[in-house]
């Protein structure tokens, strides 16, 4: 019966006597269809996994880049130190960020007896991260500057490193060093030197991480008017906070930032960006006692599901007044400046992370007969990927190299105000690119690249949140112009001063000249837009804010950055390729967009009624 049954499982219908008729030749036939279909039943779809190496030594931009800009005897070292580094990174740390990923945060509100403890239990991958973190210097390199001007950018690469692989752990670290760039940036006062040691330590024992408490229950871009906890002076100088802070990332850090309005002897507050100040609060006290804060619960995150981001009551948390009375946005500015350029880490980590996966796994998978690196199509999808990152991870290393600058007293101030426009250029393109990177990505897997066991899930839903946190696009569209306003203009002109000397390195360089022509072309384009921007110039640069960032963006990124590291002696013809794909695409998508006239206050009426309606 078994048998018969089985043969009619397979589709293959006789009855018992047809069955015994069957020669023996026929039988073995059968027989040897049987196996072969058992077999193929009994098997799991076998397909070699997609992998990383050492990524510095894979990552041959970087390693070139490194090559053209560190001296000598800092290129030897921190070679050393990143090889080393590498190999640490795909044996011992990407385990641990995979166990992050399985083991998310857990939120204990009561023990046992009913005794209220608001405990966050995090796993034992999390607090090794922490400790590696340490180990390694990701914070403290930046400190030390034991390069000098080359430390930041030093600190950068590593983060970009260990960012794919550290469990969700770069979002402490980004607060953690806004926190001590504040710090530093009120030149270390006496009652915040510990805090500051502690931050920039290398001793496992005594680093601390740091939580960016900006967004309250009305918000998270408006701070000015969302920002509803009051801070009451006590007889002692110091302060204590009552509010509710709605989206604290990384609530279990060591010690936070945080705004909050000073209440008068009246009580009153004033209202607004300049009621604001900034507070130092340390989260538990010696014998792990909260300060007076309530978890109130964790958030159930789309993505960065690794890391616990809490609502906290603060119930008269002691704090200490960190900034000017009503300068705390100017003040924790610092901060932010330095969460978006580890925000632009992340994002160029993680599209290169993936696209490492997809020419690996294009070099193992065989489809239609061939590997798919062997199908022009597929490979022309991964190389316009690949565009993406390289022009990213260049947009990425300039603005730590003018940090650098920065931070050692030797950017010039064209450099200090090209910095300030690039910051929030860079956030909120590069947020952009790395969702599109990890989606495009993902269906480079088929349907793999969908099955969370993969892994790849994670990195897609991790990148999702960069276009969000710390800015989303248009609140940074918005701060470019801010940046524009402050400088009345300044910061524009020397954006196309920048570029049009590095285009002229580039425009001696054969193979170039149709990129360096383009790239004239838009920066001419963007002089027009902004000088026939009108009676309505508020208006239009509000609809069209936006778009002139990107535009800042693509030629910043592509023409100036692709094409000065496409021009140098030793370039490579990829590098050149890159350079001149990148300028296939609208530089100056805004001065397309003003010519269809999508900024003035017809088009806006015509937006309105295109989403709600005419009536
Ligand atoms: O906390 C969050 C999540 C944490 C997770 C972090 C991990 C990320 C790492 C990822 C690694 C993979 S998310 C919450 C983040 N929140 C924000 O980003 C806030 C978004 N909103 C804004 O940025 C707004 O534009 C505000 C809050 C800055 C606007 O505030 P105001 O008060 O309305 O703005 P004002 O009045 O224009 O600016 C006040 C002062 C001015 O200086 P003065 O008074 O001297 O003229 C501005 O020039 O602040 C100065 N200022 C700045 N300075 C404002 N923004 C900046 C800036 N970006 N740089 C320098």
């Amino acid at each position: 019966w078994d048998r018969c049954q089985m043969l009619n499982i397979k589709g293959i219908n006789r009855t018992v006597g047809q069955e015994q008729q069957v020669g023996m030749k026929e039988k073995q036939v059968l027989e040897d269809l049987e196996m072969h279909l058992a077999r193929r039943e009994t098997e799991a779809l076998f397909q070699e996994q997609p992998e990383t190496g050492n990524q510095y030594l894979e990552d041959t931009l970087l390693r070139s880049y490194l090559k053209t800009h560190l001296p000598p005897k800092v290129l030897e070292e921190v070679h050393r130190d990143l090889e080393r580094f590498g190999n640490r990174l795909v044996t011992k740390i990407q385990p641990l960020s995979w166990e992050c990923e399985l083991n998310p945060p857990v939120f204990r509100q009561y023990d046992a007896w009913g005794r209220r403890v608001d405990h966050i239990h995090t796993c034992s991958a999390w607090r090794r991260m922490k400790e590696i973190s340490a180990e390694e210097g990701l914070i403290a390199e930046a400190y030390e500057k034991r390069y000098s001007n080359w430390s930041r950018l030093y600190q950068a690469v590593k983060l970009y490193l260990f960012s794919s692989s550290s469990g969700g752990f770069s979002c402490p670290l980004a607060m953690t060093d806004g926190a001590a760039k504040v710090i530093e940036s009120l030149g270390i006062p006496g009652p915040l030197k510990n805090a500051f040691d502690r931050l920039t330590s290398r001793d496992p024992q005594k680093f601390w991480t740091s939580g960016q408490w900006m967004t309250e229950r009305r918000g998270g871009s408006d701070v000015a008017n969302g920002t509803e906890t009051v801070a009451r002076k006590q007889p002692d100088g110091s302060y204590r906070l009552y509010g509710f802070k709605w989206f604290t990332s990384a609530a279990d850090s060591d010690m936070a930032l945080t705004l909050a309005r000073i209440a008068d002897a009246e009580g009153q507050c004033t209202q607004g960006s300049r009621g604001l100040s900034l507070f130092f609060l340390r989260v538990r006290d010696e014998e792990g006692k909260l300060n007076s804060i309530q978890v109130q619960r964790l958030k159930d995150k789309l993505g960065t599901r690794q890391m616990a981001t809490a609502e906290l009551w603060l119930q008269g948390a002691r704090a200490e007044l960190i900034s000017a009375e009503g300068r705390g946005v100017a003040a924790i500015s610092h901060m932010l400046n330095i969460t978006r350029i580890h925000n632009i880490i992340g994002a160029v980590a993680s599209m290169r992370r993936m696209v490492s996966l997809s020419r690996d796994y294009a070099r193992k998978r065989v489809a239609f007969g061939k590997l798919l690196k062997d199908h022009p199509l597929h490979v022309q999808t991964i190389a316009r990927m690949e565009v993406q990152v390289r022009g990213a991870f260049l947009l990425l290393m300039e603005i730590v190299r003018l940090l650098g600058l920065a931070e050692t007293n030797l950017a010039s101030e064209q450099e200090q105000l090209l910095l300030r426009l690039l910051i929030p250029v860079a956030k909120l393109y590069t947020g952009k690119q790395a969702s599109a990177v990890a989606v495009e990505a993902m269906e480079s897997f088929g349907g793999q690249g969908y099955m969370e066991d993969t892994g790849l899930p994670v990195i897609l839903r991790d990148a999702l949140v960069l276009s969000i946190w710390e800015g989303t696009t248009n609140i940074l569209s918005l701060d470019v112009l801010r940046s524009l306003a402050k400088s009345q203009g300044q910061v524009l002109a020397v954006f196309l001063s920048t570029v049009q000397k590095k285009l002229e390195l580039a425009s001696g360089t054969e193979g170039l000249s149709p990129a360096v022509q383009r790239t004239r072309e838009s920066i001419g384009s963007l002089r027009q837009f902004m000088a026939a921007t009108g009676s309505e110039r508020a208006l239009t640069m509000e609809l069209a804010a936006r778009d002139f960032s990107y535009s800042l963006a693509r030629i910043y990124t592509g023409r100036a950055l692709l094409m000065e590291h496409a021009a140098r002696p030793d370039a490579s013809p990829t590098d050149v390729c890159a350079a001149l794909r990148w300028c296939n695409q609208e530089l100056c998508p805004v001065a397309v967009e003003s010519g269809r006239g999508s900024y003035g206050r017809g088009a806006a009426l015509q937006d309105s009624a295109l989403v709600f309606g005419n009536s």
